[in-house]
């Protein structure tokens, strides 16, 4: 350890920053979390991440990296046992556009779907169907996007296999229907159960009680 020592800075309900504690666990790589409040944010977040001011943060031999996305990447080149991206440019291109395609979409949507209401709601529910809808037909007939195993695709879509369920209850709406999304369904159980991931989540009523929090500051102060 010392110099090189790991450290994940995060936020208990942060699917983002659960991202990064997959990829390591996935690797076999040690790391103290630190837990931050992103409500009163520390001295400490401000140094790591002065532009976002966000977490999750990656800090390897004291050296500061932010953005989930970016940070999976740069524990994907330091730590080569177990590939998150596959070997083939064209093959890792693809994983790169199918990230960007849900995080730009259905994130907004189903918060959207979740915390507004009338016409707002139903556009979010839409759309976020729309996505499920792509995602159906890039999951069939595969245990993972990464195949066999679990890799980046999964990784950054894994919130999809417990915060999406969670948002869907909180705000009474359906967007993964299983009758219709038989595959992603699958694919969602095997993400939940395996091995290295199934005790990594947080209590699914404390998620419940603090989106229903998160439901009510959007309706009050759009935040
Ligand atoms: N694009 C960022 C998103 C990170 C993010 O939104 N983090 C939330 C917690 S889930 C946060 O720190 N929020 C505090 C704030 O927005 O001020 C990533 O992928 O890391």
């Amino acid at each position: 350890m010392g110099s090189e020592e790991v450290k994940v800075v995060s936020f208990w309900a942060s699917p983002f920053g659960k991202r990064v504690e997959w990829a390591l666990k996935l690797k076999g790589v040690e790391y103290e979390y630190i837990e931050e409040d992103i409500f009163n944010k520390s001295n400490l977040l401000l140094q790591l991440n002065p532009v976002h001011k966000k977490v999750p943060v990656l800090v390897h031999a004291h050296k500061p990296i932010a953005e989930s996305l970016i940070i999976l990447e740069y524990i994907d080149e330091t730590w080569k046992q177990y590939p998150l991206l596959p070997q083939h440019p064209y093959q890792r291109a693809l994983v790169r556009f199918w990230t960007n395609f849900v995080e730009q979409k259905l994130f907004d949507a189903a918060w959207l779907g979740m915390c507004s209401s009338g016409d707002e709601r139903e556009k979010g529910v839409k759309v976020a169907r729309e996505v499920m809808e792509k995602i159906e037909e890039e999951i069939k007939g595969k245990r993972f996007f990464g195949g066999e195993n679990i890799g980046y695709l999964d990784i950054a879509l894994g919130w999809i296999s417990y915060w999406l369920p969670v948002w869907e209850e909180v705000g009474s709406m359906e967007i993964i229907e299983s009758l219709k999304y038989p595959a992603t369904t699958a694919w969602i159980n095997n993400f939940l159960t395996h091995p290295l991931i199934k005790d990594t989540f947080p209590p699914r009523d404390n998620m419940i009680l603090y989106y229903n929090r998160r439901k009510t500051l959007f309706s009050t102060f759009n935040v």
